[in-house]
């Protein structure tokens, strides 16, 4: 895991978008995102013993594992939401990045690898890309029934309650 400030060039959002700039944990555990780099699922299991993680999925995210949707299916994950839970990923294999909103809502890009885990708080705004190795293989763990709803970032979104608590949160 490594994270920086996106440096909000154009271009392919696969390429790394590196401003040069680091962002370091403290940063991360102000807006709240928690990670652990974890050798075997077997921690993954405390874990999500802990947070009450019921259920699990995995997925592939590859031109292979999805063929001709592959392309769609990328350019929605990097449409900007949030989600009223929290979004816990360990990689499995390959790699990717996830982006969130700082503190001062500038995007920081978080590259993950295999072993990598990663929880994002509910309401905060975040957008997923695979990079130009194309291949992500994640779990995804889900505390009841696997559900995903994004809830793409508008005037209406930004005031949702889940939102605005977490704003609350980070305020200092
Ligand atoms: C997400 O949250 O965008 C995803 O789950 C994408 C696939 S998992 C790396
Ligand atoms: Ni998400």
């Amino acid at each position: 895991m490594r994270a920086y400030w996106y440096d909000n060039e154009p271009g392919d959002q696969r390429e790394l978008h590196d401003s040069g700039r680091p962002v370091d944990e403290t940063h991360l555990a102000s807006v709240g995102i928690l990670y652990w780099h974890y050798p075997d699922v077997a921690s993954v299991n405390e874990l999500a013993q802990e947070r009450g993680y019921k259920n699990r999925d995995e997925c592939i995210v590859s031109p292979e594992a999805m063929g001709a949707v592959y392309e769609g299916k990328v350019k929605m994950f990097f449409d900007e939401h949030l989600h009223e839970d929290e979004e816990i990923r360990y990689i499995l294999d390959g790699t990717g990045f996830f982006d969130v909103r700082g503190a001062e809502d500038e995007w920081i890009r978080i590259s993950v690898e295999k072993g990598d885990l990663i929880v994002l708080p509910s309401g905060i705004y975040h957008r997923f890309t695979t990079d130009t190795k194309n291949y992500i293989k994640a779990m995804r763990l889900f505390k009841e029934e696997p559900q995903w709803t994004p809830l793409n970032r508008g005037p209406e979104v930004d005031q949702n309650p889940y939102r605005t608590t977490y704003l609350e949160t980070v305020s200092v």
